[in-house]
C-alpha cells in the first residue's frame, strides 16, 4: 500500500532484516542495487550527496511534500508549453527534471548543490540558475505571457478538449471560452458540450472527503449490480493526495469474465437514481494477442467509463450545506475501470500513478530487467514468461505462465 516502500534510498527494512539474521529476498537484492544508468562510479556518496538518486521515478521517494515547488512549477510550465506544440522530447525532459526535484528531501539553494542529480539537462539547469539567482526565469516568464500558451491553457482546461482542438480554435482567432460557446460555426462533440456545461464545477478541485463520498455511492450502486464487487479508490487519492481533478475507481469481481456488462449496469443505476450527468462508456478491447503494448502512453484496453456525477453536499462528511448558485450539489468527474479479475494487480498498479511513476516503472522494467510492463501484464523477455496475478476473494496469488506471444516480443 505504501508506495514509498519502493524507494531504493530507504534501506531501513534491509538493515532490520540483516540484524534479525533474515535472508535477503531476491527482489530485495534488486531493490538495493544502485541504478546502473547515469550513476557515476567515480563519485561515491561521500563526494556527492545525490549520486544515489535514481533516474527512475519508481526508485525515488514519492513524497507529496514538494520542497522545490518554485522550481518545479517553472519547469512544468515549460513542459506544458512543449506539450501544446506536441514536442514530446523536450516536454518529457522538463517533466522528468521536475519529478527529480520533487523527490528531494531539501529545497535547492544553489546550482552547485544539484550537481550529480540525474535528468537535469543544460536547459533545465539554466532555468534553475535564473530562478535561484534572479527569482524568476525569463524563459518561463516569456511562456507565461505568450498569448498562444495562455489561450491553449484555457481551452485545454475544458473536459474533452486536447491540444489539437485547442490549437485549431486558436488558429481560428478564438481567444476565450465565451467566444467558443457563442461561435455557431464551432461544432462541439458530446464530451466537450458536457465540459462546457459543467465547466465551473469540474474545474474546481475534488477533495478527499468528496472522493470518499463518491466511493460510498459507487459501492452502494455497484453492490446492487453484483454483491461480490470490490471497489478500490485509485489515482491521486490512492497516493494520499488531498485534492484531485477527478476520482478514479477500479471495480473488480472474482471469476473469469464476471466483469462483462458490469459498467453499463452501474451506469444504468446512476441514471435511474438521477445522478448521472454525463457518461462515455468504452467497451473492453482487451486482446491477449496484442499484448504487451510497447507504447507508454497507450490507454489500457479494459472496460471503462468517463463520467460526470452529481454529488449532493449532504453526502459529503464535514461539508457545510453550502449553496452553489442556488443548488446543493456539485458535478464531479469520475473514471471507472473494470479489468478482468486476473489483471486486477496490473490495472491497480497502472491506475495508481503518478503518470511519471508509471512511465518510469515501465522504462525500468524494460531497460533494467528486460521485462515489459503495462496495465495488463508483466512479461519477462528473458524467460519469455508472463507473470500473472490472480485476485480471488481479497487475496492475491502469483503464477508464472509461458505466453504464446513470447517469441515475437
Ligand atoms: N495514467 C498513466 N498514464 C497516463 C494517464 C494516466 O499511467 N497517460 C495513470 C496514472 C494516474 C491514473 O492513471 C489516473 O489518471 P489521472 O486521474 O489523470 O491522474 P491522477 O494522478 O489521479 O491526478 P488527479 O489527482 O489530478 O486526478
Ligand atoms: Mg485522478
Amino acid at each position: 500500500e505504501d508506495l514509498d516502500k519502493m524507494n531504493v534510498l530507504d534501506i531501513s527494512w534491509f538493515t532490520q532484516s540483516m540484524k534479525a539474521g533474515q535472508p535477503i529476498p531476491v527482489e530485495a537484492q534488486h531493490r538495493i542495487r544502485k541504478p546502473s544508468v547515469q550513476s557515476k562510479p567515480e563519485a561515491g556518496p561521500q563526494d556527492n550527496p545525490w549520486s544515489t538518486v535514481s533516474q527512475y521515478a519508481c526508485q525515488r521517494r514519492t513524497t507529496l511534500y514538494n520542497r522545490n515547488k518554485i522550481l518545479t512549477d517553472a519547469l512544468e510550465v515549460l513542459a506544458e508549453n512543449y506539450e501544446f506544440i506536441e514536442s514530446k522530447g523536450p516536454c518529457l525532459g522538463f517533466k522528468r527534471a521536475a519529478s527529480v526535484l520533487k523527490s528531494l528531501p531539501v529545497p535547492i539553494r544553489s546550482i552547485n548543490g544539484i550537481e550529480g542529480l540525474p535528468c537535469l539537462g543544460p536547459e533545465t539547469m539554466a532555468v534553475i540558475q535564473d530562478i535561484l539567482e534572479c527569482g524568476s526565469s525569463s524563459k518561463v516568464e516569456e511562456v507565461l505571457t505568450d498569448e498562444r500558451y495562455q489561450t491553449l491553457k484555457i481551452f485545454t482546461s475544458v473536459f474533452g478538449v486536447g491540444p489539437k482542438t485547442a490549437e485549431k480554435w486558436f488558429r481560428q482567432g478564438l481567444r476565450s471560452l465565451e467566444q467558443i460557446v457563442s461561435d455557431s460555426s464551432i461544432h462541439l462533440n458530446r464530451m466537450q458540450r458536457a465540459g462546457f456545461q459543467y465547466y465551473e464545477d469540474i474545474s474546481k478541485p475534488v477533495s478527499k472527503a468528496e472522493a470518499e463520498a463518491l466511493g460510498q455511492i459507487i459501492e452502494e450502486v455497484a453492490n446492487c449490480v453484483n454483491p461480490d464487487i470490490t471497489i478500490t479508490l485509485t489515482g491521486g487519492f490512492r497516493r494520499g493526495k488531498e485534492f484531485g481533478h477527478d476520482v478514479d475507481f477500479l471495480l473488480s469481481v472474482p471469476g473469469p469474465g464476471k466483469e462483462d456488462g458490469l459498467l453499463p449496469a452501474v451506469i444504468d443505476q446512476f441514471r435511474s437514481q438521477g445522478i448521472l450527468l454525463y457518461s462515455d462508456f468504452q467497451e473492453s478491447t482487451f486482446d491477449l494477442s496484442k499484448l504487451p503494448s510497447r507504447r507508454f502512453e497507450a490507454m489500457d484496453h479494459f472496460q471503462k467509463c468517463f463520467l460526470i456525477i452529481k454529488l449532493k453536499t449532504e453526502q459529503v462528511v464535514g461539508q457545510q450545506a453550502e449553496q452553489r448558485c442556488g443548488r446543493e450539489w456539485r458535478a464531479v468527474r469520475v473514471d471507472l475501470v473494470a479489468p478482468p479479475a486476473e489483471r486486477y494487480a496490473f490495472a491497480l498498479l497502472g491506475w495508481s500513478g503518478s503518470t511519471q511513476f508509471e512511465r518510469d516503472l515501465r522504462r525500468f522494467a524494460r531497460l533494467e530487467r528486460n521485462m515489459l510492463l503495462d496495465n495488463h501484464a508483466l512479461f519477462d523477455k528473458t524467460t519469455r514468461q508472463s507473470i500473472l496475478n490472480f485476485y480471488v476473494s481479497g487475496r492475491t496469488s502469483q503464477a508464472v505462465v509461458t505466453h504464446p506471444w513470447g517469441r515475437n516480443t
